[in-house]
């Protein structure tokens, strides 16, 4: 990692529909230096992102799809245990790259005490459900409830993923129902496949490209120089 101050992203609550956030920062110039001047460095802004979502939807394999280009085989699909780390770069226009601090988090309800330690450091969120697991999908409600509360004072800025879109012949939830809840939440939607690499880039993107935006208006307000 470079050796740069890395950026925290924090959504002041506020009653209305769009967040306001507040956030750490590495400063809006890139900058390199020691083991970071090789990477020539290279972000304008750090985002920290969490990933959540029932056990087995596929969180992990989506983060190694887009930070690796890689599908786990069956036998590295281990549960995760707490929360693991990802992260990569990402160029959302011409010369403007974002680097994300990418948590990964455990599903299962035995590690929810470390879990939402992390909710209160990120700036946006995936929530992920498996199209062929309905219930993952009626827990949605739940996880959004556990973002908000975690996260207070702060907002945080989420994407509804509809994953394992590849398996069209067992979906259990409709793309219709899906967009439906996540307008009501005031979220995007998409549906991705990290075994056929569907959207899985363009989830990030969006999401990234949105907090990007919030930035730009100053609806969220950057801090210089948090080691997050
Ligand atoms: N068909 C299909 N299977 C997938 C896809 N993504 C993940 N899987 C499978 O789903 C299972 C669970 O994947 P994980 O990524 O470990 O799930 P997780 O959400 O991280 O689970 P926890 O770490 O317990 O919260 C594994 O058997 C994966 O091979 C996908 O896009 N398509
Ligand atoms: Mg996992």
């Amino acid at each position: 990692m470079p050796g740069i101050g890395a950026i925290g992203a924090r959504c002041r609550h506020r009653p209305r529909r769009r967040p306001v956030h507040e956030w750490e920062s590495g400063g809006e110039a890139s900058r390199a230096s020691g083991e970071g001047a090789l990477e020539t460095a290279i972000w304008s802004f750090q985002f920290r992102l969490i990933v959540l979502g029932d056990s087995t939807v596929g969180k992990s394999c989506l983060l190694h799809r887009f930070t690796e280009g890689r599908f786990p085989g069956p036998r590295h699909a281990e549960p995760t245990v707490g929360v693991d780390f990802f992260s990569r770069l990402l160029e959302i226009e011409p010369g403007k790259r974002i680097k994300l601090q990418l948590w990964d988090t455990a599903g299962q309800e035995r590690f929810r005490s470390i879990t939402r330690s992390y909710y209160r450091n990120s700036v946006g969120g995936l929530l992920v459900f498996d199209i062929t697991n309905r219930s993952s999908f009626e827990h949605v409600y739940d996880w959004l409830d556990e973002g908000k509360m975690h996260a207070e004072p702060f907002q945080i800025v989420f994407i509804l993923v509809g994953h394992k879109c590849d398996l069209e012949t067992e979906r259990q939830v409709s793309r219709e129902e899906a967009e439906e809840l996540a307008s009501n939440c005031g979220m995007r939607y998409i549906e991705t496949s990290a075994k056929d690499a569907i959207n899985v880039e363009e989830s990030f993107m969006i999401l990234t490209r949105d907090i990007y935006e919030l930035v730009k208006k100053g609806e969220i307000s950057v801090r210089d120089g948090g080691k997050g």
